[in-house]
């Protein structure tokens, strides 16, 4: 695909745009002359000293954690037959290669995913109906265990309003206790008598120690349900574990409460937030014969080259586009469905206002954004349509003209707007996904690798930054 030469200015609109690039290429620049930047797998083949292979590659951990790649256990031909060639092309070889994290010498994310799974049995037991006692514990901990309360005592209000009240724990963590009695009788202190509850557990951090050790922080959070009120509990965990080659997946050998709050809603157990969409827009034919309808049901009856993506990963926009004082709904669809605009009315729904916008573009589109892009008082419109980012004008009433247009190096996904160099003119920054294929190297596909341990990956790379005024 060529690259368009951008249009001149229509309008004085002043932005400035931030192309990134995700792509592989961009990645690994500049890392083949230093061995210190390649992915542990690579570093590894190539230098023996203990040093170089200090860093994470000594944690033992179970294997195998994922599925070997289908790929692997191919038989003489990875194709079906009649295509000429029997192997997958490189980019997706390089694919599969990735799927598995140990394979690709990210052993720390191996080790994430086996102690996610055992944080998922204390998941499973805190959701349970029943206590948890010790010995449903004795394939996750080892028998000396240290924990903490899981629920402090001490406690100080932070907040209290008419529907909430927010309790923090004020004091250091209590101290720790040892045995799989004690871990039961602290991971009970989360349950409460006659309450529904739904815990999640999740790691955001793991911590290398030793070839027999390694720790992470979890979030955690619970949410409970009674006749007559509602609770969650947010709190961080340090989880340490022991760890073993094979396959005997890691045991917790602590587990210590580092944050904890607690938002109760007293009096009633109604939700804060309820989905009122339908009562909105109930009556308006958008919503019924097109958002209403699944992907699935659209995959049936559009062609793909409009496309359509299983996914539907698309994003919305508010704000006042015609001066009321309401702010108002820009929707972006799937390629071959409009995009939508909705104007807030007095009571709250909404009316479509698409055709009046003249935005009702049936391609591609993953975001957009309202924001007053010339300072005259009005939200102008970004829209991140496929290879181009368009940016509308706003006549002020909510009718929309171009304004600037741009063919973009990657398929442009999300916006982000602010005044970046304080000159009073709001700019906007682009991500790219896939590369367009002007961009492609030596035919990858463009689509996002698995990429583990997102702490050693290169910042990255802004490719092109194109100040218009
Ligand atoms: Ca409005
Ligand atoms: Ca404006
Ligand atoms: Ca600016």
């Amino acid at each position: 695909m060529k690259r368009t030469t951008p249009p001149r200015l229509s309008c004085p609109l002043c932005l400035a745009i931030l192309l990134i690039s995700c792509t592989e290429q961009d990645k690994n620049s500049g890392s083949d002359s230093d061995p210190d930047n390649r992915p542990p797998s690579q570093a590894n083949k190539n230098q023996t000293s203990s040093a170089a292979l200090s860093h994470s590659s000594n944690i033992a951990t179970p294997s195998p954690l994922l599925p070997p790649s289908p790929a692997v256990k191919a038989g003489p031909s990875e194709t079906a037959p009649g295509l000429g060639q029997e192997a997958f092309i490189a980019p997706l070889r390089d694919a599969y290669d990735r799927m598995d994290p140990l394979k690709d010498g990210w052993q720390s994310e191996a080790f994430s995913a086996a102690a996610k799974k055992q944080l998922l049995k204390i998941q499973e037991l805190l959701a349970q109906g029943e206590p948890i006692v010790a010995s449903d514990l004795q394939d996750l901990a080892v028998r000396d265990v240290l924990s903490t309360s899981l629920r402090p005592d001490q406690l100080r209000e932070d907040f209290a309003g008419e529907r909430l009240r927010v309790l923090r724990a004020s004091t250091p963590p209590p101290a720790r206790s040892e045995g799989l009695e004690s871990l039961s009788a602290n991971l009970n202190q989360l349950r409460q008598q006659g309450s529904t509850v739904e815990p999640h557990l999740k790691i955001f951090r793991v911590v290398p120690e030793s070839p027999t050790s390694a720790a992470c922080e979890v979030l955690f959070d619970l949410a409970s349900q009674q006749d007559s009120s509602r609770n969650q509990i947010n709190a961080t965990w340090t989880c340490k574990w022991e760890l073993s080659p094979g396959d005997t997946p890691p045991m917790l050998s602590s587990i210590e409460v580092s944050k904890y709050e607690e938002i109760i809603q007293e009096g009633e157990s109604t939700p804060l937030f309820q989905d009122v969409t339908s009562t909105l827009l109930k009556d308006d034919a958008a919503y019924q014969e097109q958002f209403l309808l699944s992907s699935d049901h659209w995959r049936a009856r559009l062609p793909r080259e409009l496309g359509l993506e299983p996914v539907a990963n698309h994003g919305l926009a508010i704000g006042d586009v015609n001066g009321d004082n309401l702010d108002d709904l820009y929707i972006c669809q799937q390629g071959g469905l409009p995009n939508r605009l909705f104007l807030q009315q007095r009571n709250g729904t909404l009316r479509d206002f698409t055709a009046e916008s003249g935005t009702g573009w049936l391609e591609y589109c993953a975001a957009a954004l309202l924001v007053d892009l010339d300072n005259d008082g009005d939200r102008d419109l970004i829209v991140s349509q496929d290879f181009r980012v368009l940016v509308m004008a706003n006549d002020g009433k909510g009718a929309f003209t171009l304004a600037f247009g741009s063919s973009t190096k990657a398929q442009s996904f999300s916006l982000a707007a602010a005044d970046y160099d304080n000159d009073g003119l709001v700019d906007f920054y682009v991500c790219g996904y896939n590369a367009s294929h002007a961009e492609l190297r030596g035919g990858a596909m463009g689509e996002p690798m698995p990429f583990h341990d997102a702490n050693t990956v290169e910042q990255t790379q802004i490719v092109e930054v194109a100040l218009l005024k």
